[in-house]
């Protein structure tokens, strides 16, 4: 079911089925693991972050930037496991999106308690890409704005195997989640897993 929630913005609910996902989430895990990065203000981000494929989104007292290396262990990523991409492409091409093809995929892991405040996402170089989002274990209330921060926001649920595509005049809206509620999901346990994939160079 295709859901269009604003101009470049579609949700398909329960697209992604696929087992392995997650299993990939946890092979990715083994070589890059979860880590809270610092902000360059010096504060910690909540969501705990890891990545698969050439580039890696990470932020340290430095910046925000997109790196081909793992600042915990010197290593390039971990490949980008072929579920995702193909996952990836089926979505975007979806949502009208054809030939996408991501080279980063960042992996956020929320636990009751954590949210991500409202944000653009701006340190990609090829904006004309989309971003396709895959929501996985316990569900969350996700704000959708405008291009501009003062822009009324909507809020839409996602839950387990939820898509969004990003593209066009969406891909410069401001976006957050809001805090995690507390529960437990058969696949995850206690946390929801976002991946999000980009074409960052
Ligand atoms: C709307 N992650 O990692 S994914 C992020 O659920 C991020 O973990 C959230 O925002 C999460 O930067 C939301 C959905 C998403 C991703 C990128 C967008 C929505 C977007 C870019 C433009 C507009
Ligand atoms: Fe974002």
């Amino acid at each position: 079911r295709k859901e269009m929630i604003g101009p470049g913005a579609v949700i398909l609910r329960g697209f992604a089925q696929d087992p392995e996902l997650l299993q990939g989430v946890a092979r990715v895990a083994e070589v890059a693991a979860f880590r809270h990065f610092q902000t360059p203000g010096g504060r910690q981000i909540g969501v705990q972050m890891t990545n698969c494929g050439a580039l890696g989104w990470i932020s340290d007292r430095r910046g925000y930037r997109y790196d081909a290396q793992d600042p915990l262990t010197g290593q390039p990523w971990p490949a980008m496991p072929d579920a995702f991409a193909a996952l990836a492409r089926d979505a975007a091409s979806q949502a009208g999106y054809v030939g996408f093809s991501p080279d980063a995929c960042l992996i956020n892991r929320y636990v009751p308690g954590v949210k991500m405040g409202l944000h653009q996402d701006r340190d990609e170089a090829r904006m004309e890409a989309p971003i396709v989002s895959v929501s996985l274990g316990l569900p969350a209330m996700f704000q959708f704005g405008g291009t501009d921060r003062k822009d009324p926001v909507r809020r839409y649920a996602l839950d387990h195997g939820d898509v969004v595509v990003w593209g066009g005049p969406a891909r410069l809206a401001w976006h957050g989640v809001l805090t995690l509620k507390d529960g437990a999901h058969p696949d995850t346990g206690r946390a929801r897993i976002n991946l999000t994939f980009r074409r960052a160079a």
